[in-house]
């Protein structure tokens, strides 16, 4: 057991609840909260820990990026999302070869290092597994599913199993395999019913991209614009799969991440006990022309969460950065609660949109936290913003009471 006196915790909870000169002793798990000589005093066998001038957080939950894209820089288009996808189709079988396993090793640590415990990553082509089980990170592992083509039906589903399969090996309480449902442009409703059924029997979680650009939302609304031209370079007479009300019907019952969800603002037909919105926003600055409204998600009491996306539309994955660019794009927010609101988003938020028993510093929760250096003088109304302005690193990571090697 380890008992660690940082000087503030910021706990996560609902209150965002900041404790000063107090201590946690834990193993893999939160035993208890207090003043550290009485800890000590009830846990005599415990290792004693004083972190001077550092804050205690749980550590940060990414749930959406693609690691598969970690080697792009400059290979892809920005500013109009066709544009961007086209040129995805014609560069992600070389970005997918140059992202081999030390790559995808160096991104994860790259997030690691910026105080992410778990990362929930979209898997195209089953190329980020081995890496993604030998890594020392919490991964939930969304194997995709897509194809619109229904000549081709039944190789896209033999493809998606086959993956599945490889990944369900390796499951364990660090690694846990899921499903992707790319989006509703993508993939033909036999394909996304069958995975979506295939997680509803084994209880596993889903993910998909919905209403991400202005094209997607011409395009299942009316059945024109954009995607109109680019799908009919695939099938002669293309039409929409779904509306956004039928596509999100599928997932009930299903417990879901939709990702992006910028051109919505009716949430009406999510369940907000299993759906939760996954929001990138230095993607949707890249590709979407517009931003979540979190305003609207709050007033209608559903869960978002904070991911980065893949560096196919990010130039980062440190996850502090994709926090400032939160920030900075959501200026009708007060700055300081904004702030919170996005800590509270990051960690218990996600936790319980995963249904993972973290994410919060609390007694019982699992002990997945970080510790940053250099707060010491910061007045506690201004912690969770300064803290967003000034980190760059952690300087420990807890993962289930374990301290990481992150050098
Ligand atoms: O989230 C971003 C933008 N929206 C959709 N897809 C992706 C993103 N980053 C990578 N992708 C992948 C996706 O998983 O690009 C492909 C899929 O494999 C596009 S569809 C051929
Ligand atoms: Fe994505």
């Amino acid at each position: 057991m380890t008992i660690l006196k940082p000087k503030l915790i910021i706990l996560c909870d609902e209150k965002f609840t900041i404790l000063q000169n107090k201590a946690v002793a834990f193993d893999d798990r939160i035993i208890k909260i207090g003043e550290a000589s009485e800890l000590k005093k009830e846990f005599k066998d415990a290792e004693f820990i004083e972190e001077k001038e550092t804050i205690l957080a749980p550590a940060f939950i990414n749930p959406h990026v693609h690691l598969e894209f970690s080697a792009n820089k400059t290979s892809l288009v920005y500013g109009d999302f066709l544009e961007w996808l086209s040129s995805v189709i014609n560069s992600r079988s070389t970005l997918s070869q140059q992202a081999n396993e030390e790559v995808i090793k160096s991104a994860i640590k790259t997030m690691q290092k910026s105080g992410v415990g778990t990362i929930g990553t979209v898997s195209s082509f089953g190329t980020d597994l081995k890496a993604c089980v030998k890594s020392s990170a919490r991964v939930i592992y969304f194997n995709e599913i897509l194809g619109s083509n229904e000549e081709f039906l039944d190789v896209n589903w033999q493809s998606f199993k086959k993956r599945f399969d490889e990944s369900v090996k390796f499951k364990s309480e660090f690694f846990t395999p899921a499903i992707s449902v790319h989006s509703p442009y993508s993939t033909h409703p036999n394909l996304a019913k069958a995975a979506i059924n295939l997680a509803k029997e084994q209880n596993l979680l889903v993910s998909t991209h919905l209403m991400e650009s202005n094209h997607e939302r011409d395009w299942l609304e009316s059945g024109v614009g954009g995607f109109k031209e680019w799908l009919g370079k695939f099938s002669k007479f293309p039409k929409p799969f779904y509306s956004v009300d039928s596509f999100i019907k599928m997932f009930a019952g299903a417990r879901t991440l939709f990702t992006h969800c910028v051109y919505m603002s009716d949430f009406g037909k999510f369940d907000n006990y299993i759906h939760s919105v996954t929001h990138c926003a230095f993607s949707n600055r890249l590709l979407s022309k517009k931003t979540l409204n979190l305003q609207n998600l709050l007033d209608q009491n559903i869960y978002f969460n904070i991911g980065t996306d893949g560096l196919s539309s990010n130039i980062s994955l440190n996850f502090l950065d994709e926090l400032r660019a939160n920030l900075l794009i959501h200026s009708e927010f007060d700055l300081k609660n904004l702030a919170k609101i996005l800590l509270l988003a990051s960690t218990s938020w996600c936790a319980k949109s995963l249904n993972l028993d973290l994410g919060e510093i609390k007694e019982g929760k699992l002990a997945d936290m970080a510790l940053y250096d250099g707060f010491g003088n910061t007045e506690q109304d201004e912690l969770a913003l300064m803290f967003l302005l000034h980190a760059k690193e952690c300087k420990k990571l807890y993962i289930q009471g374990k301290s990481l090697n992150l050098d």
